[in-house]
């Protein structure tokens, strides 16, 4: 039989020195908020969580009820286990702070509870994003600035799909593994060892209805694409865009591809639509881990120096060689 995701991890805790289990711990936790997820994401108009909460979120974005219910079911389910030191989430402006009836633990859990909600009324497949980080030592009540590390210091980084299958794929650094949620007995089971993203692809995913606002760079590469066969890359391309990030990501762990969410001019004041640390920052590492590439155009997302818990950035991840071409005709300005 295969494993299940706890095992798995307490297997591969083993192999690290030191490892007391705390962390095996977090991630029983978010596992089990993401199964809470997964059963009101499935149920959906059955139970009434469909349609607007009639509020917005820091980025001013209409919230779904959706988008509060599964905030509180992460903080419900992560904030009493005395592992973490505070939380932080696309859905709340500010740190969330352990309750002090709470013990405090030695992480910082930074999410997006529901990824691509404005998919959820018309059933298309939404997600959940996480990235641990260690909190700085001897910081007992964290503040925002102690969330702006690099993505190179996240201690893990997955997402929970909501699809067809519920599926939860993960990183600890030892590369990418991908569990279904088998619903006879709760549990995620190990699916899909060891994801890796072919280096080359011919299908790319962006949001064409922006094109007059990128930049020169991402306008000639799509047109290239689109240029196919009888274009400098002599191949047809095929495009995707489901609206989702964790569905275009898990596309690309399976079958390859490059996902884009450039920077645009349609508000200058943004440096794109997509935000770093936990959106950008946890996706990055799963697709390095597996081999893909991840960059603003102009540098390793990874290397982003955070200067804000919600700051944007752009976005071009996925098959290597594709990745590596975008960046290269950035260089080429
Ligand atoms: P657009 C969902 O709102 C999200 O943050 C990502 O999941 C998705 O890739 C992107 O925005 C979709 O943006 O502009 O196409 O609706």
């Amino acid at each position: 039989m295969s494993k299940n995701l706890v095992q798995f991890i307490i297997e591969e805790q083993r192999a690290i020195a030191g490892a007391t289990g705390d962390f095996t711990g977090l991630l029983s936790d978010i596992v089990t908020a993401c199964k809470r997820i997964a059963h009101d994401v499935n149920k959906g108009a059955l139970i009434g969580v469909l349609g607007s909460a009639g509020s917005e979120n820091v980025q001013g974005e209409t919230q779904k009820k959706l988008d509060v219910i599964t905030n509180e079911i992460f903080i419900e389910s992560n904030q009493w286990g005395g592992h973490l030191a505070a939380m932080a989430s696309e859905e709340m402006e500010d740190v969330y702070p352990i309750p002090a009836r709470y013990p405090k633990g030695k992480y910082l859990l930074v999410f997006d509870p529901l990824d691509g909600s404005s998919n959820i009324d018309v059933n298309i497949s939404v997600g959940t994003i996480f990235s641990i980080l260690r909190a700085p030592e001897g910081v007992n009540n964290p503040k925002a600035e102690d969330f702006l590390q690099p993505g190179t210091k996240q201690v893990c980084a997955g997402y929970a799909l909501y699809g067809p299958a519920t599926m939860l794929v993960i990183t600890t650094g030892n590369g990418v593994n991908g569990f279904t949620l088998d619903r006879d007995i709760g549990e995620f089971m190990l699916s899909h060892p060891k994801m890796t993203i072919p280096e080359d692809t011919r299908e790319f995913a962006i949001n064409a209805s922006n094109e007059r606002f990128w930049e020169a760079p991402v306008q000639r590469y799509v047109r290239e694409c689109i240029a196919g066969k009888t274009g400098p890359r002599g191949e047809n391309f095929n495009m995707r865009w489901v609206a989702s990030m964790v569905a275009e990501v898990h596309r690309i762990l399976t079958r390859g591809g490059i996902f884009m969410y450039p920077r645009d001019t349609k508000d200058p004041k943004k440096a794109g639509k997509l935000r770093l640390m936990y959106e950008a920052n946890p996706m990055s590492f799963i697709v390095e881990q597996a081999g893909g590439m991840s960059s603003t155009g102009r540098e390793r997302i990874m290397e982003v120096q955070p200067s804000d818990l919600h700051q944007r950035v752009p976005v071009i991840l996925g098959s290597k060689n594709e990745v590596e071409r975008v960046v290269g005709y950035h260089l080429e300005g």
